[in-house]
């Protein structure tokens, strides 16, 4: 999943058309270096980043869309607001990534109307304020694996098939580095009791990397990717980045490692 950013901070300036014409080449690239779907997030979520209002990621977001969906790639969109969900999915788009969860009011009610996929996100308070005091878990993994159950309960019982439905522990999203770690780690112990959820994960240039490597935003590429590879190996089955060149390049080594090791050895 190559992540496409149409907020007008993400280019450099010269308004809307610039940002969309830039934001759609963009995307081609990402395609054409083997992205299977593009996730298109027109607000911010780093924590602190200050809210967008509702017209404003309306008009971010919904001419990308309908620019986009003539490339007949799955479309993603990254947002929380029923409000957008609508607007996008009217627009044609396939996936809704809630990094709430679709827990906000509106959320559900949106998304059972339609048949578009779920990506239900972890979140520990909100974005504004979650990394300010320090996250507590008991036990992370577990306590991430009921949160998971129980919005897996509530979205099916709200009419929408689990078949819809993948699941993300949302690394960094009220989490210290080493509760991410852990999350990493443990990835596939997230999964609820006897389910089979894709799982996926987002970790692309993200602060867990910054800890170990010491690097700062914009050179954390080889940790990225080292993360989708931890990922893929313990079982996430859609990977949320930037770089789609290089992940896509690692994953290829990643899969033909694994099917040697499913082949036996001669
Ligand atoms: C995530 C996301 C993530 C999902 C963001 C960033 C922050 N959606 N949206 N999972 N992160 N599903 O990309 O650094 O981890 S925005």
């Amino acid at each position: 999943m190559g992540i496409l950013n149409v907020t007008p901070d993400s280019f450099s300036d010269g308004g809307r058309f610039i940002a969309r014409d830039a934001a759609l080449a963009r995307a081609e690239q990402m395609l054409a270096d083997g992205a299977d779907m593009i996730d298109i997030g027109g607000e911010s979520t780093r924590p602190g980043a200050p809210p967008v209002p509702l017209d404003e990621e309306l008009e971010r977001v919904v001419p990308i869309v309908e620019a986009l969906r003539d490339v007949r790639a799955p479309l993603s969109v990254d947002t929380y607001k029923p409000a957008v969900m609508r607007a996008v999915l009217d627009a044609g788009a396939d996936m809704i990534n809630d990094i709430w969860g679709f827990r906000r009011e509106g959320a559900l009610d949106v998304v059972k109307n339609s048949n578009c996929g779920l990506c239900v996100m972890h979140m520990l308070g909100e974005p504004q304020t979650m990394q300010l005091h320090e996250p507590m878990y008991e036990d992370v993994v577990a306590e991430i694996r009921a949160f998971f159950a129980e919005r897996v309960t509530t979205l099916t019982q709200g009419g929408v098939s689990a078949a819809r439905i993948s699941l993300d522990p949302g690394y960094g999203f009220g989490k210290t580095v080493e509760h991410n770690y852990q999350l990493l780690a443990h990835l596939a112990a997230t999964q609820p009791a006897g389910a089979a959820f894709p799982l996926l994960a987002g970790m692309s240039r993200k602060s867990m990397l910054g800890a170990v490597t010491g690097r700062g935003a914009g050179e954390r590429l080889a940790a990225s990717v080292a993360a989708a590879v931890c990922a893929a190996e313990r079982g996430a089955a859609i990977i949320r980045v930037h770089d789609v060149a290089e992940t896509v390049d690692a994953l290829k080594v990643w899969q033909a490692t694994k099917e040697a090791a499913a082949n036996g050895h001669h």
